[in-house]
């Protein structure tokens, strides 16, 4: 087969155009086709041709795998890291670093053994490097510039080439000015098979990856803050958050495997509802069989990356999202102060002497944020945005959806839609009569008062 006719037959199935630049007639001597992804949408799992895979391909959520070409049985990726426009959702579109069109880079995917070589061209505006976190390779590989290599300077290409020691989860990201550079986006998965599966490292029906970001996008821009440390305001899975996050689709009885890594400054604990999973794997490798234990919670501290494995054997629509209550919300402000129990009464009025446009929220919680049509920012998101099939979603940021289905084929990815939960076995309303409430004998307090500080008052305290 041709090189034209092998690249396109990857790309049969793959959800969302990829890109083939033209195929020029220069020999294998030349640099690998650049391949990009001009969308969001996640890709279905790409094989590469005709050939027969010893593994399920994995689908990288809102994202894709970067299809190689075969040079005398070497595996060649071209990675362009360059400044890209990702849509995080819906009219949400942030200006930031990725490769291949993309934030994060497309999903490099191949076996054990396998000897690859990646070049790398620099379109940044700045000198970049690619360190291919927790692989074995000889030291001049690694990525670090200045410790393992010189930049990749403006405009140049470097080729990295090293054996694919170790089946595992991994990912790559740069190490040259980082903080600029992963504050931007740039990071991407990395998914090495084992040859032959085995209970330590076994055979899935459906194998998921993503990355866990964040960024600092105040409401109406478009550029990340890259300065922010801590405070980030937009948590994702793969630079997109919920509801434009895929779900995960599964079979049910399927052995479903989900591989997740942390590139953010903090950790999250990612909970999936109504299955008990194992950890079966970190950056490091495989978890023995033996020293594994069930959980529904897994903690994935920075720079960690975790591969955990479940049978899907509940049908429904369930959820999968980081723990922190922060993180499964969209942009914020974070200077709101709790008003939960607060006595508002006559407040509204003395604040808008102050504030001629203020207006009151929150003191029965946050719940009503989430069917108010606030007219927002231009490119922002709003802070709970999803609605299901019983109303808005409490969630957004790193949230998404298992589905498990009993009608689906191997190889169908696409959305089933929303669960209808069998006659009885949904929550229902009471309707018949409440018994008297035996209540705590409570102190016979009023409720606080607010008082009222006019605002942009904040130079108190600085002494002078
Ligand atoms: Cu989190």
């Amino acid at each position: 087969m041709d090189r034209r006719g092998f690249f396109q037959k990857g790309l049969v199935g793959v959800a969302g155009a990829v890109s083939v630049a033209t195929l020029s007639k220069s020999a294998l001597a030349g640099l690998p086709e650049i391949v990009s992804k001009p969308d969001a949408r996640t890709a279905g799992p790409w094989l590469p041709g005709d050939e027969a895979v010893p593994y399920q391909p994995v689908v990288t959520l809102n994202g894709w795998t970067l299809p190689y070409r075969l040079n005398n049985g070497v595996k060649e990726f071209h990675l362009v890291a360059e400044p890209v426009v990702r849509e995080m959702a819906p009219g949400f579109s942030v200006n930031m670093w990725g490769y291949n069109g993309q934030s994060p880079g497309p999903t490099i995917e191949v076996v054990e053994g396998d000897r690859v070589r990646l070049f790398v061209t620099n379109r940044l505006p700045e000198p970049t490097s690619v360190h291919w976190h927790g692989q074995r390779l000889p030291n001049g590989m690694d990525g670090v510039s200045g410790l393992n290599q010189r930049p990749i300077g403006v405009g140049k290409t470097f080729v990295y080439e090293f054996d694919a020691k170790r089946a595992g989860t991994f990912m790559y990201h740069p190490h040259a000015d980082e903080t600029t550079q992963m504050a931007m986006g740039m990071m991407g998965f990395w998914v090495t098979h084992p040859k032959v599966a085995d209970q330590t490292f076994s055979k899935v029906d459906r194998d998921y990856c993503f990355l866990l970001n964040a960024f600092d996008v105040e409401p109406g821009s478009k550029t990340p803050n890259i300065n922010t440390m801590l405070d980030f305001n937009i948590w994702c899975f793969n630079s997109t958050v919920y509801p434009a996050i895929s779900p995960l689709v599964a079979k049910l009885g399927d052995r479903v495997r989900v591989r997740v890594g942390n590139l953010t400054m903090t950790n999250h604990p990612v909970h999936v509802h109504g299955h008990e999973f194992e950890v079966t794997g970190t950056d490091g490798g495989p978890v023995p069989p033996g020293a594994r234990w069930p959980e529904v919670t897994t903690d994935i501290a920075v720079g960690q990356m975790r591969q955990i494995e479940f049978i899907a054997d509940e049908p429904g629509d369930w959820a999968m999202h980081c723990h922190k209550s922060h993180h499964t919300m969209g942009a914020m402000g974070h200077g709101v102060s709790t008003l939960i129990g607060l006595n508002h009464e006559g407040l509204v009025g003395r604040i808008q002497n102050l504030v001629p446009d203020y207006m009151v929220m929150g003191e029965r919680g946050m719940y009503d944020m989430k069917e108010m049509q606030m007219p927002l920012p231009l490119n922002t998101f709003p802070m709970m945005a999803g609605t299901g099939p019983y109303g808005p979603i409490g969630m957004g940021g790193m949230f998404t959806v298992l589905k498990v289905r009993e009608d689906l084929k191997a190889d169908d990815y696409s959305d089933p839609g929303w669960y209808k939960q069998p006659p009885h076995t949904q929550a229902y309303e009471w309707k018949g009569q409440l018994p008297e409430a035996t209540r705590a004998q409570m102190p016979d307090a009023p409720a606080p008062l607010a008082s009222v500080k006019k605002p942009g008052g904040g130079h108190t305290n600085h002494g002078h």
